[in-house]
This record gives structure tokens, C-alpha cells and sequence, in this order.
């Protein structure tokens, strides 16, 4: 009998090995804010299309629920800078500015509050996909969750092994994420139905440039054939 199990992915069947265990697999959920996929957040401030960026809502909370039944781990991010702003680059700054309504970026006060500033309404997690007790929440300031976060150590110490990444945006955070983990010798699947950008372009781009070199960060699938695996 074999103890193997491959979810149906591009380019090939994941996870490489097909050792896939709730002990040694966690489904990484980027950046579910107010700030990138509400009313009155960042994103809808620089008036990109929120429906975009509220298309994987729905596809994540199936995913999850079903991956919290199992007992994998679920582990959440938030891309937000200290109220002091300590820890925004200039440049950051500058360029949010740049786009942002009146010259409104981050740090400047929004509908939501301090766009991307820690501990404002805009930052949080939106409601529908709110942690549970005792799940980790990693709070970045950078795009990629492993620079200046113990997310690594928290994963090492944990085992895990594969990730699974879900949420907003593919092209920006979910890539960065990935190819930091990919470099970091995780095994990384994208979750095609559960991320999105805010341009319909970039999400497609992003989703291909990851199945290149014969998968070159890991792997694309959607979360129907994650879901699929799971309940065979
Ligand atoms: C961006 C993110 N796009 N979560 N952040 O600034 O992708």
C-alpha cells in the first residue's frame, strides 16, 4: 500500500515527494485585510477593482475550515508598519503616496483609519476569515513573510515541510512569500482559486510564472483538487 499522496498540480503532482500530512503541511493565508480587500481600505483607496481582490473570500473559508478539521496548521499575516511608522522605508512611503487619492499613502489616515498601520481598523483580518484561538499571526512589514518575522522558526520548530498559500496579492505578497519559502527549501503549492491581484493579468501571470523551469517556486492547483486529495 502506498503511503502517498499527490495533489492534482502544475507542473507536476504535488508535493514532490508526496509525503502530505497535516503534522508537516500549513496553508499560509497572506494579507486578508480591510486594507487589500475592503471598503474604504488601501487597494480600494488606489481604486483598483475589489471584486478582484475579494474573489478568493469564499474559496479560502472552504479550504480552511476543511484544513482545521484535519488539524493542519493554518497560520495568518498582516502587512502593516508600527504606529511610529519605525519601520516604513521612505521609499515605501513615497510610492504609496504616489497613487494614493490627494497623495494619501501609507501611514496617512484613510476611511479605515492609518492605511496599513498596525492596530488600525483597514489592518485587521477581515471577518470572514478571522483566526481561531491559537492560530499564529505573523505581522509583516515588508511584502515577504519570512524578512523581519520568525515565521521560518516557527515553521522549522513545527516540521512543517509543505506550505500551501492562499490570499492577496499573487503578484505582490503570495509571490514574494513564495519564492522566500522556495529558497528556503519549503514545498510550495499556490492556490490558484484562493489568491488574487489587483489586476486579472498579473494573477494569470503569476500563476504561470511559478509552473516554468519545470516549477521553479513549486506548484499551481486549485483548492478543488487540494480538496479533492483530502477527502480520498
Ligand atoms: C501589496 C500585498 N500588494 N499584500 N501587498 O502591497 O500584496
Amino acid at each position: 500500500m502506498s503511503n502517498t499522496t499527490f495533489v492534482n498540480a502544475e507542473p507536476y503532482p504535488w508535493p514532490y515527494n508526496g509525503d502530505l500530512r497535516p503534522a508537516n503541511t500549513a496553508l499560509i493565508v497572506i494579507d486578508m485585510q480591510t486594507d487589500f480587500c475592503g471598503v474604504g481600505g488601501y487597494v480600494d483607496k488606489m481604486g483598483y477593482d475589489l471584486s478582484l481582490t475579494r474573489a478568493p473570500i469564499e474559496p479560502i473559508k472552504k479550504l480552511m475550515g476543511c484544513l482545521r478539521t484535519l488539524g493542519f496548521h493554518i497560520i495568518h499575516t498582516r502587512e502593516g508598519h508600527r504606529p511610529d511608522l519605525s519601520d516604513l522605508p521612505a521609499n515605501k512611503r513615497w510610492r504609496s503616496r504616489r497613487i494614493g487619492t490627494n497623495g494619501v499613502g501609507i501611514g496617512d489616515d484613510g476611511p479605515c483609519g492609518r492605511i496599513l498601520v498596525r492596530g488600525e481598523p483597514g489592518w485587521n483580518i477581515i471577518d470572514e476569515l478571522a483566526p481561531l484561538p491559537g492560530e499564529i499571526v505573523i505581522d509583516k512589514p515588508g511584502k515577504g513573510s519570512f524578512c523581519a518575522t520568525d515565521l521560518e522558526l516557527i515553521l522549522r520548530t513545527r516540521g512543517t515541510l509543505n506550505l500551501l498559500l492562499a490570499g492577496i496579492t499573487t503578484d505582490v505578497c503570495v509571490h514574494t512569500t513564495m519564492r522566500e519559502a522556495n529558497d528556503r527549501g519549503f514545498e510550495c503549492l499556490l492556490l490558484s482559486d484562493c489568491t488574487a491581484a489587483t489586476d486579472a493579468g498579473n494573477h494569470a501571470a503569476a500563476l504561470k510564472m511559478v509552473t516554468m523551469q519545470g516549477g521553479v517556486f513549486g506548484a499551481v492547483a486549485s483548492s478543488t483538487s487540494v480538496l479533492e486529495r483530502l477527502a480520498a
